[in-house]
């Protein structure tokens, strides 16, 4: 008989949904898009067939509905990997755990994570308003490194690890398989990249308005390992799936290209292009 697991560690509302994200099990798809700001929700939800379901609470909103008859969610993460900590148990909770029995249930469960987000690039030839899939992700947030148990390794991650200069910033490393095995749809995006997870914004990101970031030549380094672009959420989407069993993609446009200094004139547009572009291949 399995320990039930205690109030305090399944925290749960009155209604019984998901302590943050406000949920039942019934009110999530198998296929979820997750966006970072929640205005970008609607942006999604405009091209389900019809919303069924409707809730938020603090940053994190959802929208469920079908797309061409299949059903399918889109939820707003808000900024940063903390917040993917939170997104990413409390789905997996609602999945592969009895809300009601607080048990774990026998049967796995794996969601289908799509991650649609913007980021930055330190490669000078990304160029903006373009999309990037990411292959490999290099997580220096340090959220991961809470957690039992997963390092994986192949020939990037192992360069990465010899070359990384910083010795007070301690990287971990993950890939999506699942972004290889789905290719052939999303292989004619512009971009295939190596990405950068980041704890921040400024500094983090090598910009410096009145503080000065740990060194200036922050985002060449990292693009001489191999990197390509940067934001602050992938590193744990693709770590906390592989470590509960979904699958997970990240798709970004790229609205800064920090080497040449250079902001899109209308990020909008390129976010609707890569919405439009994902819903079409999520569901054939
Ligand atoms: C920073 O402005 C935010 O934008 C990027 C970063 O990852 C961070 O969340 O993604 P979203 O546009 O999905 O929020
Ligand atoms: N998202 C980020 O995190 N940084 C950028 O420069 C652009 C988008």
């Amino acid at each position: 008989m399995m320990n039930k697991l205690a109030a305090s560690e399944l925290v749960l509302n009155p209604d019984g949904s998901v302590y943050h994200l406000n949920l039942l099990s019934e009110e999530i798809a198998g296929k979820i898009i997750l966006v970072g700001d929640p205005d970008r929700v609607p942006k999604v939800s405009k091209y389900f067939d019809k919303i069924e379901i409707k809730k938020n609470k603090r940053e994190f909103y959802t929208h469920t509905g079908t797309l061409r008859g299949e059903r399918i969610t889109v939820m707003s993460t808000g900024i940063g990997t903390e917040n993917i900590d939170i997104v990413m148990n409390e789905l997996d909770a609602l999945v592969n755990i009895d809300l009601k029995e607080k048990e774990f249930k026998s049967e796995h469960k794996a969601l289908q994570l799509f991650r649609l987000g913007t980021c930055g690039s330190v490669n000078p030839q990304v160029e903006i308003d373009n999309m990037l899939v990411t292959q490999n992700v290099v997580g220096l947030d340090g959220l991961l490194h809470f957690y039992q148990d997963y390092q994986f390794e192949n020939h990037f991650s192992r360069n990465f690890l010899e070359k990384f200069p910083y010795e007070r910033i301690k990287p971990m490393l993950y890939f999506s398989d699942w972004a290889e095995d789905i290719s052939d749809y999303y292989k004619d995006a512009k971009y295939h990249g190596n990405t950068a997870t980041f704890p921040g914004f400024y500094a983090p990101q090598g910009r410096q308005l009145r503080l000065k970031a740990l060194d200036d030549q922050f985002l060449e380094t990292l693009n001489d390992l191999g990197v390509t672009n940067f934001e602050m959420e992938t590193s744990a989407i693709y770590g906390l799936s592989k470590l509960l069993g979904h699958k997970a993609l990240t798709v970004n446009c790229v609205i800064a290209n920090r080497r040449r200094g250079e902001f899109s004139a209308d990020h909008h547009a390129s976010e609707k292009n890569m919405i439009e572009w994902v819903l079409e291949r999520i569901i054939k």
